[in-house]
């Protein structure tokens, strides 16, 4: 059965501050629609463009350390990492796809700044194709909501 992405909140808007888009760049056809995404997200919940930066990494490994700068620079209210990871015939995607989900988490929990996991960790390439703008949406504009959401969360929990 096809897994149907859960509902996040529509309804918010995304207010003052500036959003970190960190884009890998292997597989750029995917990644450059999961960017698209990403960015039509925000700017339909009201970001203007000079609230939008796009930061390039080479591949989806990087994405950790230059999310955590980023976080850490304090430009930033939330950092959207994007990438897309293709099983190869070695296990090399396994540690990339590992070690880029745990040291997102991590840059995320040590800054305080949401760090959003807009990686696609796929078999194939057609898998990765559905889900950039195909028939299973497009995961680049999910992490952007949820990064909208997370940062509405944090302003309702620290009061301001
Ligand atoms: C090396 C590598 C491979 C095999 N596959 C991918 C991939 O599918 N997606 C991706 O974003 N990056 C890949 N990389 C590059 C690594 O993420 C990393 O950039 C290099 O190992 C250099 O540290």
């Amino acid at each position: 059965m096809q897994k149907t992405a859960p509902s996040l909140d529509h309804t918010l808007t995304v207010g003052e501050g500036r959003y970190a888009i960190v884009a890998a760049r292997w597989h750029a056809e995917i990644m450059d629609s999961l960017i698209d995404g990403a960015r039509s997200a925000l700017s339909s919940r009201g970001a203007t463009e000079s609230q939008i930066d796009v930061l390039r990494v080479p591949g989806s490994f990087e994405l950790p350390l230059a999310c955590e700068q980023a976080a850490l620079s304090g430009k930033y209210v939330a950092v959207i990492a994007l990438g897309v990871v293709i099983q190869g015939e070695t296990s090399h995607h396994d540690y990339i796809n590992m070690s880029a989900a745990y040291g997102l988490m991590q840059a995320g929990q040590k800054t305080g700044i949401p760090v959003l996991f807009g990686l696609l960790t796929c078999h194939t390439i057609e898998q990765a194709l559905d889900r950039a703008g195909g028939k299973v949406g497009n995961k680049g504009e999910e992490a952007a909501l949820a990064a909208i959401e997370m940062v509405n969360l944090l302003r309702t929990i620290k009061g301001n």
